[in-house]
């Protein structure tokens, strides 16, 4: 590794020098190069320091001129650097004309502008526009953009970019153009310019005040077809954010645009998103139910961001939680209201839980308002987006639903058209809601999960509960002050009746105590009803309180919890035993016994009993140990999934006959949960191999009429022996070969699959015509895919699987940075892995550092390496 990347901190914040009012952009693209010529009315800022420069940043492009007031500058009047343009001693006020030449074609960061396929587009959060013009590329410089195109016609007849188009015309030569006004301040990560020969899906949409908003959904031609469940979403959302919020889009028309080579899933540029095609493609041929979801659910944030994200903007980067948790949160409370509130409520816990606890536990633990950072981009984390949305939702759940949305109503009146901070946040809802938030804020400033541990003393008809609290050091904050955590509880007698209502217990201290008197017997504590706090919970019921918390909860999230806590008890011995060089127990009775009453007395809610028969991740159980043998929670959770699907085989076979009977394809929530309750039958009598499943899978990945059945059956052949994977997967890449999204399904279940020789398979396929490595969604396929999915293989004791992503890490350092980054990111939790694994591991992640330059790269590896 070489250089110094300079470290930005929250603390030294300061206001822009100069403001820039009106940018007009004028962009000539040609087949090679693209000609930017930039225009701003620039003044100084009265609250800003008393700069005698100013600098600009800007990178990898080629500075034609630059003008002020019309007049060009002579060299001495300023520098013009790597990464910025400085300007010596510019006017109070002035015009400033700024002339670059930059290279799309070669730009495979895909940040700033460049091709996806045949269509340019631009990719500018966190800091792309610098690698369009020179530009203060900060959030809270807003102004007001104009923008003109010029292109071929018949290269690039569709010429988009924020706002309203104003003109149009020929520009002679084959040659046409195009003008956006966008009449909303923005800062410039929201500007989007799109140039392509596109397919459109058109619909509108008219708000409860009487406009029609004209809504456009562009794809490159063929693909039109799988895109209207994504424009349904967004009706739905349009119609939610209305009838929720009270809020209404704000301008005439709404484009979103689908590209095949994009970085993140979308992005939420002003009235012209732009996509990843895997939010955005969903037909039931080619997507599964959870691909519908995710879909609906991305295009979804997006609009949220509208309001939260755009109208009012983050001041900072270090804010970054200000549009991302507040909307992630408003995306979560949309998906709950679209149905399976339950189960869609367990999917969020699961991601905090299973992602976000270990990143919180890691080297690159950051609290959700970070003090600093080397490269923004490694700051687009779980943490930020998932956990800020947890603390959100812990105020909503203070303050009541009501009284909430009216604080956000207030915060977005208070500060429409600003750049603002989190705190700003914060006050506007403790001066509408009259919530006193002094403590709550240390959850924005402190990393790392609380533990909470649940204690209790009952006796004679009273029960004396006793919560605690304490919280791990992370890295640079070795002492924790305690949080104000909502705990909400309710109890349960011996027959599963809840004798005492919900109640939210706010622990704002070490440790404090709770009565409650006049009970009959000794009850069962159902606790952190909803996951009302992103804690650990320390509560162990034993095995008799579980079954019954299990089976009589009226909480989906504590029932099923339940369960994976009755599972755990079982993984975790089984765990310690492999580990011993032991043989691997057997479960108990009262497992097996809880089982069966699930299964007699399902929840009405088919997908709930699915969750709750899906046995924790391999990550979930791994939660459990200081130091995971990773090679032993696979075999105890291997042997666990044999043990159940020998006892309960006909009871699977049910239920996947029962699915026989389902009509054609619909996503709807009941049907959605039948094909998960399936999927999951299929998966256990996969574990035994059971008589005639091959066959039947074989026969289902052909004649499925949907994509999540066909999955399923594949996901079930997968790791079995016999011909009829290979036959399944062979078939499957022939019929698909010409769907992108879909052979990136076929990379993962390859990547997935347990065989001793899985890093030469991944390998192989590295060198596939249908792997292509400069696109991320085919990267996060196989080698996303080999790294989470298939810990036998990432771990392999040859350290096979470490050198495999190690090597493609510096390979692709050279080419994306961003998604470089994030796959070394798979590298750095080797201090939670046991030996030999944790010396294997670190050892590739210092590889890595030896081979990469990006300061993206560098910064994941250096967190990961440091003491
Ligand atoms: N703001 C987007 C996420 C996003 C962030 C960075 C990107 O490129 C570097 C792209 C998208 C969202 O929250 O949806
Ligand atoms: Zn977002």
């Amino acid at each position: 590794m070489t250089g110094n990347p300079q470290r930005k901190y929250r603390a030294d914040y300061q206001p822009p020098a100069w403001l820039i009012d009106d940018v007009e952009l004028d962009f000539d693209i040609g087949s090679a190069q693209t000609h930017v010529r930039a225009t701003h009315s620039v003044r100084r800022n009265p609250e800003g320091p008393a700069a005698e420069d100013w600098r600009l940043d800007g990178r990898d492009m080629t500075l034609v001129s630059v003008a002020i007031d019309g007049r060009r500058l002579g060299e001495s009047e300023y520098t013009c650097g790597d990464s910025a343009l400085v300007l010596h001693g510019p006017p109070e006020a002035f015009t400033l004309t700024v002339e670059t030449r930059i290279d799309p074609e070669h730009n495979l960061s895909l940040e700033g502008l460049y091709r996806s396929g045949d269509i340019l587009c631009t990719q500018c959060e966190a800091t792309g526009f610098s690698r369009i013009t020179y530009f203060p590329d900060r959030p809270d410089v807003m102004s007001r953009y104009v923008t003109r195109i010029t292109a071929d016609a018949q290269a690039h007849p569709v010429l988009l970019s924020n706002g309203d188009c104003v003109e149009t015309g020929s520009a002679g030569a084959g040659r046409h153009y195009a003008v956006f006004e966008d009449p909303f301040v923005k800062p410039c990560y929201l500007f989007a310019l799109v140039a392509g020969d596109l397919g459109v899906l058109r619909d509108s949409h008219t708000t409860p005040s009487g406009r029609t908003i004209d809504l456009r959904l562009y794809t490159e031609h063929g693909n039109e077809d799988q895109c209207a469940h994504a424009m349904a979403s967004l009706k739905q959302a349009m119609v939610w954010d209305e009838a929720t919020y009270g809020l209404e889009y704000d301008l005439d028309s709404y484009a979103i645009v689908a590209v095949g080579s994009f970085n993140m899933g979308a992005m939420e540029n002003k009235s012209l998103n732009v996509f990843n095609t895997a939010c955005i493609f969903a037909a039931p041929e080619t997507a599964t139910d959870d691909d519908f979801a995710l879909v609906r659910d991305v295009v979804a944030h997006e609009y949220f961001h509208n309001y939260t994200g755009n109208r009012v903007t983050c001041r900072d980067w270090f804010q970054l939680s200000l549009k991302e948790g507040l909307t992630v949160h408003r995306e979560h409370q949309f998906a709950i209201d679209q149905g399976s509130p339950g189960v869609t409520r367990i999917e969020q816990v699961r991601a905090i839980r299973e992602v976000q606890f270990p990143e919180d536990a890691g080297p690159r633990a950051h609290p959700v308002r970070p003090e600093s950072y080397v490269e923004m981009n490694n700051f687009y984390t779980i943490t930020v987006y998932h956990k800020g949305a947890e603390l959100i939702r812990m105020m909503e759940a203070m303050a009541g639903r009501d009284a909430f949305i009216a604080g956000v109503r207030h915060y977005l009146a208070k500060h429409d058209g600003q750049a603002v901070t989190i705190e700003d946040f914060v006050v506007a809802i403790e001066e509408s809601t009259g919530l006193d938030l002094a403590q709550f804020r240390r959850w924005y400033a402190q990393a790392g999960t609380p533990r909470v541990g649940v204690q209790t003393d009952y006796r004679e008809g009273a029960l004396a509960l006793t919560l605690t609290q304490s919280t791990p050091a992370t890295p640079g904050q070795p002492d924790k002050a305690a949080f104000d955590i909502p705990v909400s509880v309710a109890l349960f007698d011996e027959a599963g009746r809840m004798v005492r209502e919900p109640e939210v217990l706010r622990l704002d201290t070490a440790q404090a105590e709770w009565c409650f008197d006049g009970l009959a017997g000794e009850p069962t504590v159902s606790a952190l009803r909803g996951f009302t706090a992103p804690v650990r919970l320390d509560h162990a019921p034993d095995d008799a309180a579980l079954a019954r918390l299990m089976a009589h909860d009226s909480d989906p999230v504590c029932r099923w919890d339940a369960a994976q806590s009755l599972f755990l008890k079982t993984l975790v011995a089984g765990v310690a035993a492999r580990s011993g060089g032991e043989a691997l127990p057997e479960p108990s009775e009262r497992l097996f016994e809880a089982i069966a009453h699930l299964l007699s007395n399902p929840p009405a809610d088919r997908a709930l009993l699915a969750a709750m028969l899906t046995l924790p991740s391999v990550a979930r159980i791994g939660e459990e140990f200081d130091a995971i043998d990773i090679h032993a929670v696979c075999a105890a959770r291997d042997h666990l999934k044999q043990a159940i699907a020998t006892r309960f085989l006909e009871e699977f076979e049910a239920l996947r006959a029962d699915h026989a009977a389902l009509q054609a394809y619909v996503f709807d929530v009941e049907e959605a949960g039948r094909r998960r309750v399936f999927r999951l039958a299929l998966d256990y009598l996969a574990a035994v191999d059971a008589p005639g499943l091959r066959e039947c899978a074989l026969e289902l990945s052909r004649t499925a009429d949907n994509m999540t059945d066909r999955m399923a059956a594949l996901e079930a052949l997968r790791d079995l022996p016999g011909e009829a994977r290979d036959t399944a997967l062979a078939e499957f890449a022939e019929r698909w070969a010409d769907y992108p999204l879909v052979m990136d399904k076929w990379l993962r279940l390859q990547a997935g699959t347990r065989r001793a020789d899985s890093v030469e398979q991944v390998t192989a396929l590295l060198d596939d015509a249908r792997f292509d490595f400069t696109n991320p969604n085919r990267v996060r396929a196989l080698l996303g895919g080999f790294a989470r999915g298939n810990p036998a293989g990432f771990h392999r004791a040859d350290s096979g699987g470490y050198t495999l992503i190690a090597d493609q890490v510096v390979r692709l350092d050279a080419l994306n940075p961003q998604l470089a980054a994030a796959l070394a990111g798979l590298l750095t939790p080797w201090r939670r892995h046991a030996e030999p694994e944790a010396s294997a591991m670190r050892a590739a992640l210092a590889r890595v550092g030896e081979g990469v330059h990006s300061d993206n790269t560098r910064e994941i590896v250096e967190a990961g390496l440091a003491e």
